[in-house]
């Protein structure tokens, strides 16, 4: 029940936050309400940035008592418009940047607790300072925060051997609508006492509370790694690449990722600095990386006798190893660096689709057809397929212009793509969430049972629906 008028709330906020935590300045208002992609410009009552968990739970308090909406904001990263409130009057826009600070690692354990705020690069070298590994690694990595991550399940690029967000969690701190706090930082790797509450938190893009804080698992650094850009036949070959490599390594393949030529061409075309990595242009291409703790000479003899036993299966057409930290580092460019580079193109209409990896193959042969009945179009075709995740972007043919073609052909282009994928036993969304975006989608693709116990967890933790309105349900 309403006990508070909005305009009192907000002096409250003020008050909780102090002047440092709030946005006043207009100038800096778009960096918060315009999204990642450009594709909403919202509103919010108020921009707050708490230093703490317990101004955290303050302000929720009151938002409480007012019945004013919450929108959480890591590094405002996502491509689903989820970080975005969009009402002026009614929703304030809660942002953890200030929450940043890496609170220990525990060196005996393998863990870390960090505040949501940290930003995933950093949280990577404090880890990296006790010789420790925190695998999660994208291309947003110097701007998304861990709470964004955990909010969004993100994946990336070592989930094949790591995991995704999800994995990678062992304790969570979250704040609840009515501002009550869940201290779930136990950071215990075995606790079989019920519901798996922190779970309930990832993926759930803030529609059931703020997350302040996680414990997350830390691992060793790898002694060797070993990169390799390899020209492949054909997807069925990428595919049964994978199999053999994660077999003859001893599952040291830590990333495994595909290419086709028209998104390489996008990023030797738009991006400063870039050149092809073979001799001559092929369709379909794996960007390949195993890590180990074996020594540089061994893990380097793994990977030859992978890419040799490739060559005699006829899997791979040709291939180079990098031969140096900055060769790797060039050759990750090519990779890292097709979303900037299909900004320069116009932008994409974006997909992350999953499906089996044995299906990939037939996703790709058959997916064409059905893109080209909508319209003709560029294609931008690569991911994570070594987590049968496919990024399944599509550009304004040459000469049209691209947000006219957007207007026109996004939602049936959508449709297509989506429509494989869930035919083919997959996800229309594996990687980057729902937001406002995909809300529709989720309706009408989601298992009507399993979107009713997502509603009731809802209803449960959030009866008012304050937290973070009109967004995933
Ligand atoms: P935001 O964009 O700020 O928020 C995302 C969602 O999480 C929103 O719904 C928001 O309300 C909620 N949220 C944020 N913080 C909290 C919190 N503390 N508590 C509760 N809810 C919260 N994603 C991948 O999965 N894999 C990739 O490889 C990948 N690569 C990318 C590359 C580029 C160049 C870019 C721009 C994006 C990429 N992304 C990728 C998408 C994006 O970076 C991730 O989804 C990231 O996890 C979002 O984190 P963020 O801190 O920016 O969250
Ligand atoms: C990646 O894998 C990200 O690079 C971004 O998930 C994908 O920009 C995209 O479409
Ligand atoms: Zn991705």
């Amino acid at each position: 029940m309403t006990t508070l008028t909005r305009d009192d709330a907000l002096g409250r906020i003020r008050d909780i936050v102090g002047p440092k935590g709030v946005v006043d300045d207009p100038v800096l208002w778009p960096g918060y309400l315009i999204d990642e992609r450009q594709l909403y410009a919202g509103a919010a009552a108020l921009i707050v940035r708490p230093a703490s968990t317990v101004e955290v739970s303050e302000v929720l308090k009151v938002c409480h008592q007012a019945g004013l909406g919450v929108v959480p904001q890591g590094g405002n990263t996502g491509y689903c418009g989820g970080a975005t409130p969009d009402d002026g009057d009614k929703q304030i826009l809660l942002s953890l940047s200030r929450m940043n600070t890496v609170r220990s690692i525990d060196s005996v354990g393998f863990t870390m607790t960090v505040d949501a705020g940290v930003i995933l690069a950093k949280a990577q070298s404090a880890a990296a300072e006790q010789d420790l590994l925190f695998p999660l690694s994208m291309g947003s990595e110097g701007s998304c925060q861990i709470g964004g991550n955990l909010a969004t399940n993100a994946g990336g690029l070592a989930v094949l051997r790591y995991g995704n967000a999800r994995d990678l969690l062992l304790g969570i701190e979250v704040v609840l609508p009515d501002g009550e706090i869940i201290d779930g930082l136990s950071g215990l790797r075995k606790d079989n006492t019920g519901y798996d509450l922190k779970g309930l938190f990832v993926g759930a893009e803030g529609t059931l509370g703020v997350i302040t804080a996680a414990v997350l698992k830390l691992f060793p650094q790898p002694n060797a790694r070993q990169t390799a850009f390899v020209a492949v036949t054909d997807p069925h070959a990428a595919c049964h690449l994978l199999g053999r490599a994660r077999r003859q390594s001893g599952d040291a393949v830590t990333s495994f990722e595909y290419l086709t030529r028209p998104a390489l061409e996008l990023v030797l075309q738009h991006i400063d600095g870039t050149s092809d990595p073979l001799d001559e242009a092929h369709d379909h291409y794996v960007l390949i990386e195993l890590s180990s703790g074996q020594s540089d000479d061994a893990l380097r003899e793994v990977t030859e006798a992978i890419l040799m036993r490739g060559i005699e299966d006829g899997d791979i057409v040709d291939g180079v190893i990098a031969e140096s930290g900055q060769q790797r580092t060039r050759l990750w460019q090519l990779r890292e660096s097709i979303p900037e580079s299909e900004k320069h193109a116009g932008k994409s209409v974006k997909h992350d689709v999953s499906v089996t990896i044995d299906r990939i193959p037939e996703y790709l042969e058959r997916a064409p057809k059905l893109v080209d009945a909508v319209t003709a179009c560029r294609y931008s075709v690569y991911g994570h397929i070594g987590d049968g995740n496919l990024h399944y972007n599509l550009l304004a043919p040459d000469g049209a212009d691209p947000d006219a073609f957007k207007t026109r052909y996004a939602n049936e282009l959508s449709g297509a793509v989506h429509d494989l994928a869930v035919e083919l036993g997959g996800s229309f969304s594996a990687e980057h969430g729902i937001g406002k975006l995909k809300k529709s989608a989720l309706a009408g693709y989601k298992d009507p049972v399993a979107l009713a116990a997502m509603r009731a967890i809802k209803n449960a933790l959030d009866p008012e629906g304050r937290m973070n309105p009109g967004k995933l349900l």
